[in-house]
């Protein structure tokens, strides 16, 4: 994999692409709708934080995904939505002062700055049940993949998923780590959304059950190159984020530098892509989506 400039793309993938960006967009403000009530504040922070500009990675990899499986209905666009949410909750709390205590996101206030804490907490608790809700309403789905699809979310989120990375980063990150525990917390920080992501893509098409664990590898590569990202962005000025808040915190930056970081996400991104092509053969969209995705890591700053 190159990240070089999307020259490389092709347009009509680039027309697709933004196809599937405006199908989010409109279907995350239809399940989020305004209340009328400007004293509503929990539904105004729970659309806010949601519609706020995100890159919507998440959404759009289901749905190329599920497209990719030979989906061709519309159960990947309301699940995409459901997995935003949850990810828009868990970048509520996240930022939180009890946690990373930060000021920016998407490029706009954080939620407890903005509405207060006690409206931070009950926005990211109604955003999680919103995004079950979602799921269980999705019609015309058998029940037996309806309920896989929500135990799925579940795990994601719980003592499976983000919850258990959150604490481990927020306990263990302040002690040296050894790079192995570093990897595990990042897996479940992030990669472990990502893995939901393509199981649900999965269970709503009829691929072959020989390619579930393939792209469970896909994700958990895309996680920890994702993560990497993430922690690069820490030391970006111009982010759309707080900087330096991982200061003092046990990362692979941290621990690594960021020039040996660079090139193990490019490991990794060059891993997901093997596992990308062990499923989709040559045609590539969802590895120029990731290329688009990751080449600002590539800057030097
Ligand atoms: C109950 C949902 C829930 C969570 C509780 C707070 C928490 C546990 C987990 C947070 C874990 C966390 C912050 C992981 C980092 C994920 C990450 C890399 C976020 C940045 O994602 P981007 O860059 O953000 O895709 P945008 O804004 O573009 O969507």
């Amino acid at each position: 994999m190159t990240m070089d400039s999307d020259a490389t793309i092709n347009d009509g993938y680039k027309e697709r692409l933004e196809q599937v960006r405006a199908c989010i967009e409109k279907r995350l403000d239809e399940l989020l709708p305004e209340s009328g009530n400007e004293r509503d504040l929990v539904a105004l922070a729970m659309r806010e934080s949601t519609l706020a500009p995100g890159k919507r990675m998440r959404p759009i990899l289901l749905m190329l995904t599920a497209e990719g499986l030979g989906h061709d209905g519309t159960w990947g666009l309301d699940l995409g939505c459901a997995v935003e949410m949850i990810h828009a909750a868990s970048l509520v709390l996240d930022d939180m002062p009890c946690m990373d205590n930060a000021s920016l996101r998407r490029g706009r206030p954080t939620v407890h700055l903005k509405f207060g804490e006690d409206i931070a907490i009950l926005t990211a608790i109604a955003l999680l049940s919103r995004a079950f809700g979602v799921i269980a309403a999705i019609s015309d789905l058998a029940p037996t993949i309806r309920t896989q699809l929500v135990e799925v979310a579940a795990n994601a989120v719980g003592m499976r998923g983000l919850v258990r990375g959150q604490f481990q980063d927020l306990r263990d990150g302040q002690q040296s780590r050894r790079p192995e525990e570093i990897a595990v917390t990042n897996n479940l920080k992030t990669g472990v959304l990502f893995g939901a992501i393509v199981d649900m893509a999965w269970l709503i098409s009829s691929a072959e059950d020989s390619v579930r664990p393939m792209l469970q590898t896909f994700a958990m590569e895309l996680g920890q190159a994702f993560q990497m990202y993430d922690d690069l962005r820490d030391t970006c000025p111009g982010s759309e984020k707080d900087q330096g808040k991982d200061v003092g915190k046990s990362t692979f930056v941290s621990l690594y530098g960021e020039d040996k970081v660079r090139q193990q996400l490019f490991v990794h991104l060059c891993n997901a892509e093997l596992s990308l092509r062990q499923v989709f053969g040559d045609s590539g969209l969802i590895a120029d989506y990731m290329r688009m995705v990751f080449k600002q890591a590539a800057l030097t700053h």
